[in-house]
């Protein structure tokens, strides 16, 4: 049980003092507890603690609006407010759809997403998502007419990569048969990951974005960059999207938006998109979609407080400057007899870990279980994959140091 948290550290029930290797679940990249974050929800919560969004509306809401779209990559003019990655991710979907209708083109329904592809826990994101275990319990009710892309995983060709493997740009070629069975113009939106996390860190191969885009663009598909992970400096840059230089037309978003502080979503969508949904629609309600929390004041209040200290503090930059030096640390495991791969992009990298004969996946747990109680250290795993996202605002000490903790119970758990 951990029962408080500032800074780099959580403080466990029993007063141990935790480094948090994870940066909360992807959420607190400067940080536990910063006290800019921290007053500016206190101060909102004591001024206005809710204010209906439908048909009325409070300054923060427009305020954060603006400044996201100042920070987002060029032709993106509107913003959906949400309070979840799981609620962006349906939220793009049903945009989606809504602007091909609002073109006339009703018939295009169908979606693709990518094996191992994480979305979240809603009907739309997990039907979309490609992460086995999260489906088949529900298989029964998920969406119709949806496809799945290729994961770009490949041990033999990529292990022990730095950054984006070289091989691996011929899997978005796949979209091109999904198009030719279903006919591409039946086709609403392909939703990626461009780096995936969940799943254990899959950066992009080397030009896979660029020739998915390429490929959407043939056809006429949205092409929707989940950036929940990505987003707010997790790759050195605002979005993934300028971090690889290709834009997609739909950005989703939620955790480092408010620093993990307030649970709150933003999914960015293209000018083009607002403007035909809006000028195309029935008079009325243009969009039938929107959430009682849809732009609270205090999740409001907080992510301006986040965007600040990104800005004040120089923090994308300075995740930028130590990517390499992560790089580094992550891959001095490389030579460990029990580690089979060791993957990296931006602040985001994993390693996965041989499984033992039968028995996947408990040697990834143990990893973790032996770093909490013996080593003071947070580290996440799924199944054998351990996977990091250090704080942006960390230093080569803290990364020395849990890395140095890894490999100690590595070699204690067998
Ligand atoms: N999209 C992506 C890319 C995510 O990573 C979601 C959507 C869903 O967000 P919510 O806020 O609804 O949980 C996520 C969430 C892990 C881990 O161990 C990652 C997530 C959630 C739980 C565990 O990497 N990402």
């Amino acid at each position: 049980m951990l029962v408080a948290a500032k800074g780099h550290y959580y403080t466990a029930e029993d007063g141990r003092s935790i480094y948090d290797s994870f940066s909360g679940l992807w959420t607190c990249g400067v940080g536990h507890g910063h006290p800019k974050i921290v007053e500016a929800v206190q101060r909102q919560v004591a001024e206005m603690d809710y204010a209906i969004g439908f048909q009325v509306s409070h300054p923060k809401a427009f305020e954060l609006s603006d400044k996201l779209l100042k920070l987002a990559p060029h032709g993106f003019g509107s913003v959906f407010f949400t309070n979840s990655g799981s609620e962006s991710a349906d939220t793009a979907l049903k945009i989606s759809l809504a602007y091909h209708r609002a073109k006339g083109r009703g018939e295009r329904t169908r979606l693709v997403g990518r094996a191992r592809g994480y979305h979240g826990t809603s009907f739309g994101g997990m039907s979309v998502g490609g992460i086995t275990p999260n489906r088949k319990v529900f298989s029964a009710a998920l969406l119709p007419g949806v496809d799945h892309l290729p994961h770009t995983f490949d041990l033999a060709h990529s292990a022990m990569s730095k950054g984006q493997p070289e091989w691996g740009a011929h899997l978005a070629d796949e979209l091109d048969r999904i198009c030719a069975i279903h006919g591409g113009e039946n086709i609403a939106a392909v939703m990626v990951e461009p780096a995936a996390g969940s799943t254990g860190i899959l950066p992009p191969p080397v030009g896979y974005l660029e020739r998915l885009r390429e490929i959407c663009d043939r056809h006429g598909i949205l092409l929707i960059f989940d950036e929940v992970i990505t987003a707010f400096g997790r790759l050195g840059a605002p979005f993934g999207a300028d971090r690889f230089n290709v834009k997609p037309d739909i950005i989703t978003t939620a955790k480092g938006l408010t620093n993990g502080v307030i649970p709150m979503g933003a999914v960015l969508v293209s000018d083009e998109i607002h403007s035909k949904i809006m000028d195309n629609s029935a008079p009325g309600i243009e969009l039938f979609h929107g959430y009682t929390y849809s732009g609270h004041p205090v999740a409001t209040a907080a992510g301006l407080a986040t965007l600040d200290v990104y800005k004040d503090e120089g923090i994308f930059d300075q995740a930028r400057g130590l990517e390499t030096i992560f790089e580094e640390h992550i891959h001095s495991l490389a030579d460990h007899p029990k580690v089979i791969d060791v993957r990296n992009i931006g602040l985001m990298g994993a390693i996965e870990l041989a499984p033992r004969d039968g028995a996947p996946g408990t040697r990834g747990l143990d990893v973790h279980k032996h770093c909490f109680w013996e080593q003071d250290l947070i580290v996440r795993n799924g199944g054998d994959i351990l996977q990091f996202s250090p704080f942006l605002n960390s230093d080569s000490d803290d990364l020395a140091m849990t890395f140095e903790r890894v490999r100690r119970s590595i070699d204690c758990v067998g």
